[in-house]
């Protein structure tokens, strides 16, 4: 744990609300002096001898002279974010009234704040640990209703239980082999190997589950893509437009009219999704610009984590269905099969025709027919249940990171209990292990790591 970092006993300030003119507008004080800086500005009332968790109305003053009437909010070490002492100071919103007690708590003798200084003060304080703190920044940075859920989850606790429970487990396991060693002479087995298996096998599991969620944290993050892709004139991008609902993409019944891809942000039902619109993809064209685009749209349906493969339902036969779904079967492309222009065709019919391949969509772009089904669809891929319920989700690529190392060196602990390796070996490995531990949560990390971490965040958080 690192108990001294440069400027650390500093009195910072940083405006907590976005730059611009609103309403109100909040500066913050975290330190040891923040009681003090704002006390000297504030001549109605003695700060320094008020309860914390208490609100005071009053004018804010500079050298005598009125800046603004303010409510200043006092929370007293350790009771705030930080656990240090914190004034909040809410003026008008205006940037250049805001700016002026800026400069006042500067002359004071506060520092302006380093982006994310106020929650690295909490973690290094003790209020969070890093998971949580993290989690702070996926919370401000969300536009999705399952991104605030994860961080939520996350800022909670979520993940740093998961995590503590881990620790015990390693702990306890170390600690007996320990003792072990220290009869090493007398050639006994304190440790029940039979125990210390269950309780790696647990912990593999553990860590192994939270690998895994990364896939739908990622994608809660970052968005899921998904590349709508099909031959020329199958309608791709008549989709992309009902979808969004606005007229985004040129649809025309010439083939070959997208040429370069489009991607749009669509949310629905709190996910958000990536939509590709392709250039149509033919056999043989002669226009170069045209091949072009059609290696753009292979590169999309690679990378895409869905491919909608969306086709003419009364221009596709069934034999070339059958050996487009056998290519994306080799490729291991995830996706969904979709028959355009259902409004052209009776729908049962449709259905006769393609009866032998399960799960086509059957949809009409144009008339919006059954693009809801479509929607659910892709909702349920993504979700498969798993956003509701309370599991830990990983949404962090440092955390992701992490867990494979540990996975790896869990795997080592238990190879080595197979092979029945020496004890001091064994404890080795957990150490490692622990240490990995110790990374996520912030237990054992350097001061640079930290900075990078922090230096994320916005000013004011
Ligand atoms: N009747 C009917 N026509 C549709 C439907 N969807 C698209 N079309 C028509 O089909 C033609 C081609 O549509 P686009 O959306 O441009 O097709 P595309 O797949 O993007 O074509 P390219 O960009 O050339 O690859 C247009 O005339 C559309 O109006 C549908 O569901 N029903
Ligand atoms: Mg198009």
């Amino acid at each position: 744990m690192i108990s001294r970092l440069s400027g650390w006993d500093d009195t910072i300030v940083a405006l907590a609300t976005p730059k611009g003119i609103g309403a109100i507008g909040v500066i913050r004080l975290s330190g040891t002096k923040a009681i003090e800086i704002a006390n000297e500005l504030f001549p109605s009332k003695n700060l320094l001898q008020q309860a914390t968790h208490t609100l005071h109305v009053g004018y804010m003053k500079d050298e005598g002279k009125p800046i603004d009437e303010v409510v200043i909010s006092l929370f007293k070490n350790p009771s705030s974010y930080t656990g240090e002492d914190v004034v909040e100071i809410s003026g008008h919103g205006s940037p250049f009234v805001l700016e002026q007690i800026m400069h006042a708590c500067m002359r004071k003798g506060a520092r302006l704040a380093k982006p994310g200084e106020f929650t690295q003060r909490a973690f290094l304080n003790g209020k969070l640990d890093l998971t949580q703190a993290e989690a702070v920044a996926d919370l401000i940075a969300s536009n999705t209703v399952a991104a605030q859920k994860t961080a939520l989850h996350n800022i909670r606790g979520g993940f740093s239980h998961v995590l503590k429970d881990l620790r015990e487990q390693l702990i306890t396991f170390s600690a007996l082999i320990e003792l072990e060693l220290d009869f090493s002479q007398e050639d006994v087995e304190f440790a029940d190997r039979s125990r210390l298996y269950s309780m790696i096998s647990e912990a593999e599991i553990t860590v192994k589950q939270l690998v895994h969620s990364f896939k739908l944290g990622n994608v809660i993050k970052n968005g899921v893509s998904v590349a709508i892709i099909g031959k020329p004139n199958a309608g791709k991008s008549t989709l992309l437009n009902s979808l969004l609902n606005e007229n985004r993409a040129i649809v025309s019944e010439i083939a070959g009219t997208t040429r370069d891809t489009i991607e749009e942000i669509l949310n629905i039902d709190g996910v958000l999704f990536r939509l590709i619109d392709t250039a149509g993809i033919r056999e043989h064209s002669a226009d170069l610009i045209e091949n072009i685009g059609m290696e753009r749209s292979l590169e999309k349906m690679r990378q895409a984590n869905v491919v909608v493969y969306l086709f003419d339902v009364n221009e596709t036969t069934v034999p070339g269905l059958k050996a487009t779904i056998t290519t994306f079967e080799q490729d291991k492309i995830q996706y969904l099969l979709v028959a355009n222009k259902s409004d052209l065709i009776n729908e049962r019919d449709a259905r006769e025709k393609f009866s032998g391949i399960s799960g086509i969509i059957f949809i009409s772009a144009k008339t919006n027919l059954h693009t809801d089904v479509l929607k659910n669809k892709l909702v349920d891929l993504v979700l498969e249940g798993s956003i509701d319920s309370e599991d830990t989700v990983i949404t962090n690529a440092r955390h992701y990171h992490t867990l494979q190392q540990m996975q790896q060196s869990l795997m080592d602990i238990r190879k080595g209990l197979d092979d029945k390796i020496p004890g001091d070996l064994l404890a080795l490995d957990i150490r490692l292990c622990l240490q990995y531990l110790g990374e996520l949560t912030g237990e054992i990390t350097n001061e640079d790591q930290l900075d990078y971490i922090f230096s994320k965040f916005c000013i004011g958080k």
